[in-house]
Formats: structure tokens, C-alpha cells, sequence
């Protein structure tokens, strides 16, 4: 396996005015993406093109998210010496929230997190995200997580996160059962305000509940001021 060395030391908050951030992991360094040093083995930088398939060729994607075998992706060789559940986390730079307004806001402002993941394999072990506020020891629960083979396709996770003072974003695969478990991301962005858009690969679920409780309020409220005007 390639050894490719992504550590970076500089640690000051970066986009005091943070509008949108993206990461292809087509250059290095990785925009200032950082290894995990306390974990038990690192994310590879890869591409379609130096990839070996011959050994495990059934996980890991083909291409990195765009569909070029030229396009680099990062991902966790789960190949020996790994065992299952060891962590890789990758972590992103400081971001500084944005400046409160005058009128002293309270809320804490949202961030949109996303990024799309390749998680194709029969021992495809689990994905998580997390924020980590500046400051904090430990995280709290994933902001983000998924477990399993999720197919041989580039799938796109969105999820909003409400920091409260400057934070990073860890990305952690964990490994799973076996060497069929590689897992992949590529893609990572950050947008000011909560996610607009749920992804596509979750829109069949959830929605029509809460179009259901949207109605009923609805119809209570009309209910309410239809009998305040008599
Ligand atoms: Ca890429």
C-alpha cells in the first residue's frame, strides 16, 4: 500500500468568512485535512488509476466521485494488518463560525455538512462524521452515521450541524469484519445555513410524515382563526 504522507501543522482557523468550502482530494495537501495521529491507521489518497483490484476486487470504488480513473478519492484499505473495528479519522481544518449579528441571536448558527461515500463490499463496516468543537476533549454522538454495504455507487450524505464556537468535521471509517471493507469518501463541502436539499438516496422515507403533521397544523391553525373571526 502507498504511504502518503498528509500531515499538516498548522492549526489556525481557516474561512473567517466561511461561504462554502469543497474538497475534492485532487491536490496535496488535501485542503489541510489532517490525520488522526490517536487513531489506529490512516485514510490513503487514491485514485482508480494506481489501484490495485486484483487482490480485493470486490469493494472500493472504480473511480473517484466525478467517474475519473484520474480523480482521487480517499479511502481505508481494509487489507491486512487491520482488524475489525480499528479507526481511521480524518479531520478537517478549523472553521470559524460566522460573527453573531447585532441583534445578538442566540441560536447557534448551522452549517451544511456533505459529502459523498463509496461503500460497496461485504465487509463494509461503518462511516461516521462528527463535530468537534474547539476546546472540547471529546465528541459528542455522530452527527452522521452508516453501517453495511451500500452498493458499488457514489452516494451523496448531507446533515446539518449547529456549532457553537470554532470547530472541525472528523470523518472515521471503521473496519468491519473483513477485507471486502473498503470505505471511501470524496467530496466534502460546508455551506453556511441548515441543508436545503435531502439527499436522494433518503427522500422516499422520511418526507411523508412530516407533510402529514405540516397539514394537520395546518388545519388546526385555519380551525383556530376561523373561530377567532365569528
Ligand atoms: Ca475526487
Amino acid at each position: 500500500m502507498t504511504s502518503v504522507d498528509l500531515f499538516l501543522s498548522s492549526t489556525a482557523p481557516i474561512n473567517p468568512h466561511l461561504r462554502e468550502f469543497h474538497c475534492s482530494f485532487e491536490e496535496e495537501p488535501i485542503c489541510m485535512f489532517t490525520q488522526d495521529k490517536n487513531d489506529d491507521f490512516d485514510w490513503t489518497r487514491h485514485s482508480a488509476a494506481t489501484r490495485d483490484t486484483k487482490y480485493t476486487p470486490n469493494t472500493g470504488p472504480s473511480g473517484d466521485r466525478s467517474g475519473s480513473k484520474q480523480g482521487f478519492y480517499m479511502y481505508i484499505e481494509t487489507s491486512r494488518p487491520r482488524k475489525e473495528g480499528d479507526q481511521a479519522r480524518l479531520i478537517s481544518p478549523f472553521f470559524n463560525v460566522a460573527p453573531k449579528t447585532p441583534y445578538g441571536v442566540t441560536n447557534p448558527p448551522a452549517y451544511c455538512l456533505g459529502f459523498f461515500y463509496h461503500m460497496y463490499g461485504k465487509h463494509i463496516g461503518t462511516l461516521n462524521a462528527f463535530l468537534k468543537q474547539k476546546g472540547q476533549t471529546t465528541t459528542e454522538g455522530a452527527a452522521w452515521s452508516l453501517t453495511g454495504n451500500q452498493g458499488d455507487r457514489w452516494k451523496q450524505a448531507k446533515v446539518s450541524i449547529h456549532p457553537s464556537s470554532s470547530f472541525q468535521v472528523v470523518i472515521e471509517g471503521v473496519r468491519g469484519p473483513g477485507i471486502e471493507g473498503d470505505i471511501a469518501i470524496d467530496d466534502v463541502t460546508l455551506e453556511e445555513g441548515e441543508c436545503r436539499d435531502p439527499p436522494p438516496n433518503l427522500r422516499s422515507s422520511a418526507p411523508p410524515a412530516v407533510i402529514g403533521h405540516i397539514w394537520l397544523l395546518f388545519a388546526a391553525l385555519a380551525t383556530t382563526l376561523l373561530g377567532g373571526q365569528r
